[in-house]
């Protein structure tokens, strides 16, 4: 399907649900073991994730009633909480079902889908890992746009940061996906007294690394290059570079220059929230020439094309709910 096709036959869906009665339909949460609409859901204060932002999370999506690469977040969070000491108290078939039926339960046929396991009521300096109980929280709203469709038609603006770097890995490990967003926020402030969207953030020794919540790629010559080190290993980036590879492109995961993105041909970036997100402007000055490029174009159809292939994605029951 063209961007356009994708895009309008989205926004027919979203139509459909600003028309529902659903009291869930702007967004359902499961909190301690009950189903709340979103806008009612509150944590306890006393939580260690919220104490000491003592968490990991992950973040799947819906799209058109199909839950995409679950299984590849499932084992990604897996990993997360393995590397903290954290248990996620909800087994994954549990998880799993408990996703699908939330989302039947709530009508959102294209939704974000967050996952949080947390410590929970014990704070590590007092108490072994093993002798806390971990806390889950889950919650399902209308899809987010890191960048906007109509944005990603003609491709959105970017900073390399100035003020600000990737907070190192060696200090926290950017593959356990995190909330620790200090080092994002300053790069946004940023982008925006910049007269920019989007910070890319450098690792202060000269490479790229990511940026508030997206992967990112340069094109070069027609090869594609994508940091290795300082990012979180997105499921996005691993579908592009999945994609990539299967049109015979290569793909280079390597340290990145920053230098190379003054250089190359495109730029785009990469999440769940919002797929493949042109950048066609960085620092002020036009990306190649200025228009999304072909390789990014393509990228872009077949990743969302990529959602209705069943190895790849599951169509979720409405009607059972
Ligand atoms: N890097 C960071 C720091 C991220 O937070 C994300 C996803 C990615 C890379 C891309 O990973 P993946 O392709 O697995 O989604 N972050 C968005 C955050 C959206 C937002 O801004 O709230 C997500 O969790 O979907």
């Amino acid at each position: 399907m063209s961007m356009e096709a994708v895009i309008e036959a989205y926004r027919k869906r979203v139509d459909t649900l600003a028309e529902s009665e659903n009291p869930y339909a702007d967004g359902i949460a499961w909190v301690e073991g009950e189903l709340v609409p979103l806008a009612k859901a509150r944590i306890p204060l006393l939580d260690q994730g919220f104490m000491h932002s003592d968490l990991t999370y992950d973040v799947p999506a819906i799209w058109d009633g199909r839950f995409f690469r679950l299984d590849d977040h499932l084992d990604r969070l897996e990993r997360s909480c393995a590397k903290l000491r954290l248990t996620s108290p909800m087994d994954r078939e549990t998880l799993r079902r408990t996703l699908v039926e939330m989302a039947a339960k709530s009508g959102i046929r294209d939704a974000y889908v967050q996952i949080t396991v947390t410590r929970g009521f014990k704070f590590v300096r007092a108490h072994r890992p093993e002798d806390i109980e971990n806390h889950i929280y889950l919650l399902i709203m209308p899809y987010v746009w890191v960048m906007a469709p109509d944005v990603q038609a003609r491709g959105g603006s970017a900073v390399m940061t100035r003020t600000v770097r990737r907070i190192p890995p060696g200090a926290i490990d950017p593959t356990v996906k995190n909330l620790q967003w200090g080092d994002f926020v300053r790069g946004i402030f940023e982008a925006r007294d910049r007269g920019a969207m989007y910070p890319f953030l450098p690792d202060g020794d000269g490479n790229l690394t990511e940026g508030s919540g997206f992967n990112i790629f340069l094109v070069k010559d027609g090869v594609l290059h994508t940091p290795a080190r300082g990012v979180l290993e997105g499921v996005t980036r691993r579908t592009v570079v999945e994609i990539a590879e299967a049109k015979g492109w290569t793909v280079n995961i390597d340290h990145v220059p920053v230098d190379l993105a003054y250089q190359c041909d495109e730029i785009f970036m990469s999440t769940t929230a919002g797929g493949i997100m042109p950048i066609t402007e960085l620092d002020g000055v036009p990306v190649g020439g200025g228009q999304v490029g072909p390789v990014t174009r393509q990228i872009w159809q077949a990743y969302w094309d990529l959602h209705y292939d069943d190895r790849m994605s599951f169509a979720i029951d409405y009607a059972a709910a």
